[in-house]
Parts: C-alpha cells; sequence; structure tokens
C-alpha cells in the first residue's frame, strides 16, 4: 500500500530534487501534498504528469499523512517539526535544526541505518558534505579504524539554492564582459574564485572555523558513532554548479594498502570507483552531477604518516547530499 506524502520546501532547489527522485524511485505514494512559503503558495508543480497547487505551511496540514520531507529553514522547522511529529507523520528534516539532538537519529542509510529503528517521529538528514564523506569512510573504518581524518571540500553553489545558481550565472557573463560584478548572495564574487567561508556571510564560530565545517566534525562523529574519531575541515565554496568535491585524508589504526582500500570501497554500497591514473580517470564534479552515486578516486597511502591514505571524493549534493538520501531513509521506513 502507498504512503500519504508531503514534501515541504517544495519549490526551492532540494525540494525540485526531492520531487525528482520520489518519482524516479517510484516511491509508493497514494497521495502527495507540496509545501512552501507564503511566498511561493499557490504556485503550481508537476508531479507524475498531474498538477499540483502548492499550499502554504501549516502544522494542521498533515493529519493524516504519513512521511514529510522538509527542506526549510532550521528556524521554522524547529518550530513546526515537533507539532508534525506529533499527529504521526513522521518528518525528515534536511536541516540543522535536529542533527545533534541525541533524541533524533541522524542517518545515512550505507552507514547507520539501524539507527532509524529508535526514531520518536522526527529523523534528521545530515549536511551534503557529510554524506558523502560518511559513506566512503564507513566501510574503510570498518576495515580499520580511523583515528584522524583532514578534509578540504570544494562546493558547489546549488548548496545554498536557485538563487546562488543564477548569481554565479549572472557573475560569469559579466566577468566575461570585463564588467564590475557586485555580489549577493555571497561576500565577494564568486565567478573565477574560491571562497573560503561556507555558509556565506554566516558568522565564524569562537574556534574562527565556520558552522559548516563544525557540522562536518560533529556530525561525521555521530553517524559513524564513534566520538574518539578527530576530524578538521576547511569547507571552500567554488564555481561549479552541482557537485560537492572533498580532498580527504585519513590516519587509520592499521595499515591499509591503496589497493585495500579500492577493493573494499569498491565492494560498498552507493559508491562507484573511479581511479585510473593511467587513464586520466578520476571523479569529477561535472561527471557526478545528477548521479546517485558516490565517486572515489585518487586513492593513494599518505606517505607522511605510517598509516594513512589520500582520496578525492564527489557526489551530487542536491542528490545523496539532500533529496536521495532523504528519500531513501523514507524507503527504509516502509
Ligand atoms: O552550502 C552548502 O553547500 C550546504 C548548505 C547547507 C545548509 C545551508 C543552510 C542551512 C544547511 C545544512 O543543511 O547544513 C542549513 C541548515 O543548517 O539547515
Amino acid at each position: 500500500m502507498g504512503k500519504k506524502v508531503a514534501v515541504v520546501g517544495a519549490t526551492g532547489a532540494v525540494g525540485e530534487a526531492m520531487r525528482q527522485v520520489l518519482q524516479q524511485r517510484q516511491f509508493p505514494i497514494d497521495e502527495i501534498h507540496f509545501f512552501a512559503s507564503e511566498r511561493s503558495a499557490g504556485r503550481m508543480i508537476d508531479f507524475a504528469g498531474r498538477q499540483f497547487q502548492v499550499k502554504k505551511l501549516e502544522a494542521a496540514a498533515f493529519d493524516g499523512l504519513d512521511i514529510a520531507l522538509f527542506s526549510i529553514p532550521q528556524s521554522i522547522s524547529r518550530a513546526i517539526s515537533p507539532e508534525v511529529a506529533k499527529q504521526g507523520c513522521v518528518v525528515i528534516d534536511n536541516s540543522n535544526a535536529f542533527r545533534m539532538d541525541p533524541e533524533v537519529p541522524l542517518v545515512v542509510p550505507e552507514v547507520n541505518a539501524h539507527a532509524l529503528k529508535r526514531h520518536k517521529g522526527i529523523i534528521a538528514n545530515p549536511n551534503c558534505s557529510t554524506i558523502q564523506m560518511v559513506v566512503v569512510l564507513k566501510p574503510l573504518h570498518q576495515a580499520s579504524r580511523i583515528k584522524r581524518v583532514v578534509v578540504t571540500t570544494f562546493q558547489a553553489v546549488s548548496g545554498i539554492g536557485l538563487a546562488a545558481i543564477e548569481e554565479l550565472r549572472r557573475e560569469t557573463r559579466l566577468a566575461l564582459a570585463g564588467k564590475e560584478i557586485v555580489p549577493e548572495i555571497f561576500p565577494h564574487p564568486i565567478a573565477f574564485n574560491v571562497l573560503p567561508q561556507i555558509p556565506q556571510r554566516a558568522a565564524f564560530e569562537d574556534n574562527l572555523y565556520t558552522t559548516e565545517e563544525m557540522k562536518m566534525v560533529r556530525e561525521t562523529q555521530k553517524i559513524m558513532e564513534d566520538d574518539t574519531i578527530r576530524v578538521t575541515a576547511t569547507c571552500v565554496r567554488v564555481p561549479v554548479f552541482w557537485g560537492h568535491s572533498e580532498a580527504v585524508n585519513i590516519e587509520t589504526e592499521k595499515k591499509l594498502t591503496a589497493q585495500e582500500a579500492r577493493e573494499i570501497l569498491a565492494r560498498s554500497p552507493g559508491i562507484e570507483v573511479v581511479d585510473d591514473p593511467a587513464q586520466q580517470l578520476y571523479p569529477l564534479a561535472t561527471d557526478a552531477a545528477h548521479r546517485d552515486e558516490t565517486f572515489v578516486g585518487r586513492i593513494r597511502e599518505d606517505e607522511s604518516i605510517e598509516n594513512g591514505l589520500n582520496l578525492w571524493i564527489v557526489s551530487d549534493n542536491l542528490l545523496k547530499g539532500a533529496a536521495l538520501n532523504a528519500v531513501q531513509i523514507a524507503e527504509c521506513l516502509l
């Protein structure tokens, strides 16, 4: 039997991807409802060849629904998710609102699907940069415990939403025409540039890391269920539309050779190893865009320490990094 499903934040970049993923994967749906902010309410959107009117978000509308996929600002999610859950509708929330709440499972199905068993109506979807990293770290951690992770991200503008995609397009045209760029979303031009601040414009934390960087630290430990893994991150925005790339260095307890790591990853779920240096083959954001897999390559031993590996990990931030992971969680609930 199908489910009564809601997509909340349906007109945003992640909401759009959620609609696509639900259709592609033929998620069993009896009834579907779309919600958004007051600004977008009333718009018509297409789902499975039918037109639906987007409704204004209000808690009362979830009575009788089974599963709600949320992609809305964390302040709104924090207020409304408990009310929705109370009505018996399970919330899968893409925001940061509940991720570190000990009562709320933070789930990447390939890594810790078992954590879903103890949900109390709200399930958190991790940050996009964390998801693609832990998909790759988990099978290596099982083979040899990971002691430390040093990660640098190269994040696509679509992580912010449709308006940031438009800003990169607009600035690129202006830059090529030799015209002045006045950034709106980013604090500096993103066209032909690299910005070491995510989220854009938000205050840095007291330790001088950004919140995105600290999300990667805390969420990795929670999903991997190991607070002893030391993680340090530098998160960087690059002028790419879709696909986050990550340079990841890990230190393991026992030695893992590059070849062993390649073999472990090749047989692990959700992963495609693309690693043929002689053919100049390695994961690229342009290849990973609109694909479900997490791609890993450039696998090589870190010759500066006893037991270290370097990896290059790329995935579509709107799919595995957000919408696909949320729908996979919903599939686990069926
Ligand atoms: O910028 C990116 O590439 C990822 C952005 C994530 C994001 C943006 C605004 C609010 C998040 C997130 O998922 O961590 C949030 C949030 O914390 O809800």
